[in-house]
Formats: structure tokens, sequence, C-alpha cells
């Protein structure tokens, strides 16, 4: 039985990991309706992360939800978008796998399981030699990028894998955030995706991309988790976004959340987002080593240290 406190409790968990999700793909420059072709995630409403590589959760999220989902048809060539309608605020890389569901399995009913998923995209930190590290995923409101055209016809399931690294400087510290979409890919070519890999299995969660302290040292070299993107010619380290015509979004049950978050730049300089009244808003860094932004929290928000590199405004 919940009781107050447990309820308190839940609510603070909630919104010391209050992150986000992708709902929707983005499919001819339309964002699907929330859940719809996508399969519906545990953290659907609290946004929370999955922090154990080898939960089976790693892969789609989706063990409290039955996830159901429909399948939307995608040209092979054409781009595809998975939106994430709060942003991607934390900093961090990502990456896109895909699985195709058997011959005579409908999508709808692989779970995705055995060396099945290949890295269609990823989206990696950008290192200077120790002197910077910047996070080109951060902040986007989407990711997209070309399926390719030696995509093989067939229907397949498209995870989505955003990995946050703001805590990352211990074992089980990294957050994904992750999502399966259902897509049936039309006028494929005959390539062979690979190399396969099994989610989960793929991480350990000691890979120098995961288990990271990417704020003290300033890392000099970046390396992204899991296998090489195929083909090889889909590597694409500067994530395009394109306009997403707000007229042909086909419906949003829940409008977007606008939270502000704090944009941590490559050089441990800070910007510190606009806050309503004194102090900074909720889920603003407010403190953490080499952090020279305000310190005060907006009521009723109060700074709580996350680790010595970052503290953010929560509620208590
Ligand atoms: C991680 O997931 C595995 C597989 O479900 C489970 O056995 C293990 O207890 C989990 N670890 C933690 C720390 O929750
Ligand atoms: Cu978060």
């Amino acid at each position: 039985m919940l009781t107050f406190a447990a309820l308190a409790l839940s609510s603070l968990l909630s919104q010391v990991q209050a992150h986000y999700t992708f709902p929707s793909l983005i499919v001819g420059g339309v964002i699907t309706p929330q859940w719809v072709n996508v399969r519906e995630t545990n953290n659907y409403q609290t946004n929370d992360p999955v922090t154990n590589v080898t939960s089976p959760d790693m892969r789609c999220y989706d063990s409290a939800t039955a996830g159901t989902a429909t399948t939307i048809s995608v040209t092979a060539g054409s781009t595809l978008g998975i939106d994430c309608p709060i942003t991607i605020y934390h900093p961090g890389v990502v990456n896109v796998y895909m699985a195709q569901a058997p011959t005579g399995t409908d999508v709808s009913d692989f779970a995705g399981d055995g060396a099945v998923w290949f890295k269609v995209y990823e989206i990696t930190a950008v290192t200077n030699g120790g002197t910077s590290i910047t996070f080109p995923a951060q902040n986007l409101p989407s990711v997209s990028f070309t399926l390719p055209e030696e995509l093989p016809t067939g229907q397949y399931l498209v995870r989505m894998e955003a990995l946050a690294l703001h805590v990352a400087e211990t074992y089980g510290g990294a957050q994904w955030y992750i999502a399966c979409g259902q897509i049936a890919v039309t006028g494929g070519g005959s390539g062979t995706p690979g190399p396969l890999v099994e989610i989960p299995g793929v991480y350990t969660g000691y890979e120098p991309g995961i288990l990271i302290n990417i704020y003290d040292p300033i890392p000099a070299t970046y390396t992204q988790p899991g296998p090489p993107v195929w083909p090889a010619s889909g590597t694409s380290s500067t994530p395009v976004t394109p306009p997403v015509s707000s007229t042909s979004v086909v419906s949003s049950s829940a409008p977007p959340t606008t939270t502000v978050h704090t944009t941590t730049t490559a050089t441990g300089t800070t910007t510190a987002p606009p806050s309503s009244g004194t102090g900074a808003a909720e889920y603003a860094q407010c403190g953490g080593l080499g952090w020279t932004g305000a310190t005060a929290c907006a009521s009723p928000f109060t700074c709580q240290v996350v680790n010595s590199y970052y503290s953010q405004c929560l509620s208590t």
C-alpha cells in the first residue's frame, strides 16, 4: 500500500530523474501521434532512464507496458526522424539501431532477441585533445537520418538510444533514454546490414564512452560505444534536423513540456537557463565543480547535489 511518504518519495525520485522520451517518429516531415508507431515505454510518464545495461529494458524499455504499436511505412533512402518533445537536454551521444523482423513475422510480434541489431546512425561527441568536449546531440528536439537505400525491404524495429553522460563517472551512472519504433521499409535494396549485436549484451557499462567523467579532466578523445554504423557511408557527425511543419502534426495528446535546462559547453563554461523570478528554474544546474552560474533556485525548488560536478534545482 502506498503511503503518503512513499508517494512523496516516488514523486521526488521521478523529478530527480524527470528526463525525456521519444514518443513519435517523423515520417515525411510529419510527427506521428505519440506512442502509436513507437512502443510505449515504461517511462512514458516518469521519463526515467535505464541505467542497468544487462536489463531486458535496455532493448525497448517496454517490459511494463506491453509496448503495443502499429507499423508505419517508410521508403528506403528517405529521411526518418525520431521526435523528442522535451528535447535531449543532457550532454551525451546518440545511437540508432535497427533489427529486421524475420520474414513472415509481423514486427509487432518481434521481440528483437538474438544478435539482430545493427547501428544505422550515431551522433558522437566532439573532442579537441583535452581542451574541449561538445555534444552535438544535446538539446536536439529530434534526431533524423537517412534510411540506407541498401536496406532490404521488410519490417524493422528502430531503436532510439540517447546516452546521457552528465553523471557517468561511476559505474551505473550513465543514463539511457530508449524507445523502439516499428517501420515497414519499402523500395529497399540488397545490402547486408551488420555487424549484428544483441541488446542487451552490446554494452558492459565499462566502455570508455560509457564509464566516463566528461568534466575533469576534459577527455582528450571520445570513443562512441557500440558497433560501427552500417553502411559506413551512413556515419554522420553532424546532426541534421530537417524542418518539421507544425501544421503537419497529426495529433499530440499532451502538449510538449517546455522545461528549461542547462547547456553545458565543452570548455566547462556553462550557460544558465532563464528563470522566472529569482533563482534558476527546475532542472537547471545550480552548482558543481567549475560552475560559475547562479546557485539559487526559484521557489519551490532547491539546489541538490547530483555529483561533485553537477547540482540541479529540484523539488524537495
Ligand atoms: C540488472 O538487470 C539484471 C537482469 O534483469 C538483473 O539480474 C540485475 O539484478 C539488475 N541489476 C541491478 C543493479 O538492478
Ligand atoms: Cu535527466
